[in-house]
């Protein structure tokens, strides 16, 4: 069974799980929980940059989310069928990342207000592109011929999107049907369904990832430098 090192929650480590769950990989997750068990991990030599998520399979010790998903959309043949498509498959991913961005930083916002207003923001920036980019590729994915690791790396940061603002895909049908059609993935559909997906996002996991790496808080959070390490 893989395992999957992280915080008790989501962040960076999600487009992980989302594509062990199409690849109908098994996994665990594990939740660091404070800093003495970031140093033992860190002292394990698992991480060459120090930095989780860590996805252990196959024997390796992956790091990086975004090499991650792609270690696993060629495992899955989730990358299309020739260069070009690969090309585009990056394309999409890279301007998911850029996309998704806004919605990893939502909960570290000071209001809901200001975190949907955000999002706002950004989905007209994007939204409208992934939409005509869906109408002009004609597969009814964004990447290729075929569902890839795009459509799923998009249809998570989606997720984010949609918890904050439900009704944000109502003007892109495509992005719409697309996301329809990547949660309903039977691997998919069964880890959103399971205990293995983490909550939206809380003051707790903001609480929590502060204190593993000994940070500050936001600043509109009662005594923001509670967790920080003395020099
Ligand atoms: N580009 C990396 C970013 C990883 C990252 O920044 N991880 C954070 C937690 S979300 C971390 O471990 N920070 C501690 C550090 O950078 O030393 C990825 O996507 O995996």
């Amino acid at each position: 069974m893989a395992k999957l090192t992280y915080f008790k929650g989501r962040g960076r480590a999600e487009t992980t799980r989302w594509m062990l769950a199409i690849n109908q990989i098994s996994f665990e997750n594990i939740a660091i929980a404070n800093k003495e068990e970031l140093a033992a991990l860190r002292g394990s030599g698992k991480l060459p940059f120090d930095q989780m998520p860590l996805l252990e399979i196959d024997g390796l010790c992956l790091s990086q989310s975004s090499a991650m998903v792609r270690y696993l959309a060629r495992k899955g043949g989730f990358y299309g069928d020739n260069d070009s498509d690969a090309w585009q498959c990056d394309l999409v991913a890279g301007a998911v990342a850029d996309f998704a961005e806004t919605a990893l930083q939502a909960a570290f916002q000071p209001t809901a207000a200001v975190a949907i207003a955000g999002l706002e923001v950004r989905f007209g920036k994007f939204g409208p592109r992934f939409e005509a980019r869906l109408a002009a590729n004609g597969a009814a994915v964004s990447a290729g011929s075929r569902l890839s690791f795009a459509d799923v790396v998009l249809a998570e940061a989606l997720s984010n999107y949609l918890e904050w603002c439900p009704d944000i895909l109502d003007a892109t049908p495509l992005l719409k049907d697309l996301y329809g059609r990547v949660t309903g993935q039977p691997g998919v559909a069964r880890y959103l369904a399971s205990d293995l997906r983490y909550a939206k996002p809380d003051d707790q996991y903001i609480l929590d990832v502060a204190l593993v790496l000994g940070r500050a808080l936001p600043p509109h959070m009662p005594d923001p430098d509670r967790f920080v390490t003395p020099a």
